[in-house]
């Protein structure tokens, strides 16, 4: 047996072991999976890591943490939602990661966004480990002192487990500024401490970072742009389709529009919005981030450039590129087709697993430029730990600072990915990159730092 195919075997045995391990948690299994598959060539190059039991390790959370949160609506009536916080890796840095307040949340999601967690955040270059929480809290329709509760009752839980040398959390899906702030408070008010390296999304005068909240679409919008710019094209004058209508869908359109390019959709639970014009900004961040309302609202007031598809998804929209950055599992093998009938050239993942494995590899295997969540939307959690450094620093850089740190964050991991591919023997793919190079900087420190 030859090296590699031993390390292809043991990695089939350690998948099959993962899955006996952790049933019922298929958002963690293909997450895992999707991570493991590219791992042969470096087990094989590093025999190292398997005798240390690097990939066994990564893939048990360090820590768990599973809490009731009660809270009481505005009419008095008591709900108790499920809150959780995995602390998955701290080989690099305190735990860092968001919370997403969702009704699809469970152990699962949460696993398979912190072990996603870790590759991103080795891959910004920074000193941040890897985890994850949240809740199956639905804000949808409550009011904001609904919400207040909600979040005061989760810090009360939270607040044992976190610190800014410990465990940093920051927002996701159904987290935003409004959330952060309220989780700031009742941390502040349990601890009497003034710990602003605690959370970071905070408000930009009690000690957020400028561009935090632009830093996701952004960051991979300049991903998107390198890909393009290794193949000798740009972004001025093309067409994108971008889905969702939060925090990363809305900082996405923008940097497409400042670069040139047009993005033509958005969308949400309820549908989807095509504007031929290109979408008006002004009116997506009125709709979504003032009135807290939803996309159809959107096209009934643009007027007739804009139409409001029910139930319908962006990927059938012809589009030179394509910027997922809504949820898990949201453009199938079916949607892949057909943005590759449309020509696609690249698609660029600002939400985390948004393309499923069976589209991934059709993506790629159509010669379509495909950039990973964990590279492609690193740029959020790497401006979080800018956040930490300010805060750490107790001062506040401008946002042309921070923004050419993220260029040149994004551009290196760029560099960082496709550099790796081709070492690795799979250039231009930058699943294969990300996951190695990820790998190996996690690797190295948990190799450094003994058997723990
Ligand atoms: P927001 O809550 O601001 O927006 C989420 C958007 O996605 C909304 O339009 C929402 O629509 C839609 N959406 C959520 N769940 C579903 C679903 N099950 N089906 C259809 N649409 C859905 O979240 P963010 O913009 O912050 O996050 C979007 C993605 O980006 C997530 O995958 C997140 O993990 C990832 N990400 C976020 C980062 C950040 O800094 N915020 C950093 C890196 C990645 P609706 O309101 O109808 O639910
Ligand atoms: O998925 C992600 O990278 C985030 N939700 C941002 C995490 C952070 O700590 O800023």
């Amino acid at each position: 047996m030859t090296t590699r195919s031993a390390s292809t075997s043991t990695l089939d045995h350690l998948l099959t072991e993962i899955e006996h391990r952790n049933p019922a948690q298929p958002e963690f299994l293909q997450a895992a999976h999707e991570v493991l598959e590219t791992l042969a060539p470096v087990l094989a190059a590093r025999p190292e890591y398997a005798e240390a039991g690097l990939v066994e390790r990564l893939v048990e959370p360090e820590r768990q943490v599973i809490f009731r949160v009660p809270w009481q609506d505005d009419r008095g009536r008591v709900h108790v939602n499920r809150g959780f916080r995995v602390e998955f890796n701290s080989a690099l840095g305190p735990y860092k990661g968001g919370l997403r307040f969702h009704p699809s949340v469970d152990l699962g999601v949460i696993k398979f966004l912190g072990f996603e967690q870790i590759f991103k955040n080795a891959l910004t270059g920074l000193g941040i480990g890897g985890g994850k929480g949240g809740s199956d809290f639905d804000p949808h329709g409550r009011s904001d002192a609904e919400v207040m509760r909600f979040c005061q009752s989760f810090m009360t839980e939270l607040y044992r487990h976190i610190g800014e040398h410990t465990d940093v959390p920051a927002g996701d899906i159904g987290v935003g500024g409004r959330e952060i702030g309220y989780l700031f408070g009742q941390y502040r008010r349990i601890t009497n401490r003034w710990e602003a390296g605690v959370l970071t999304g905070k408000g930009a005068g009690w000690g957020g970072s400028l561009i935090r909240p632009e830093a996701t679409g952004y960051g991979n919008v300049l991903f998107a742009a390198a890909m393009l710019r290794e193949r000798g094209e740009d972004l001025e004058g093309q067409t994108a389709v971008v889905s969702g209508s939060g925090n990363v869908a809305i900082y996405t359109i923008e940097k497409l529009a400042a670069l040139g390019a047009n993005a033509v959709t958005c969308s949400d639970s309820s549908g989807y919005v095509v504007d031929e014009k290109g979408i008006d900004l002004g009116l997506l961040k009125q709709v979504k981030e003032v009135e807290r309302g939803r996309v159809d609202s959107y096209a009934e007031r643009r007027g007739s450039s804009a139409r409001f598809v029910p139930g319908g998804r962006v990927w059938e929209v012809p589009a030179d590129i394509a910027l997922p950055s809504a949820t898990q599992n949201e453009l199938d093998e079916n949607d892949a087709a057909a943005l590759i009938r449309n020509g696609v050239k690249a698609v660029s993942e600002g939400a985390n697993m948004p393309a499923t494995p069976e589209a991934v590899h059709l993506l790629q295997r159509s010669g379509v430029a495909f950039g990973p969540g964990k590279a492609a939307n690193a740029g959020g959690v790497a401006v979080s730990a800018l956040e930490m450094a300010q805060n750490h620093a107790r001062t506040s850089w401008t946002a042309a600072r921070v923004e050419e740190e993220l260029t040149r964050i994004m551009n290196d991991i760029h560099t960082t990915c496709h550099e790796t591919a081709e070492r690795y023997g799979a250039p231009g793919d930058y699943v294969t990159g990300a996951n190695i190079a990820g790998f190996e900087r996690v690797a190295d420190a948990m190799l450094a730092q003994g058997v723990i």
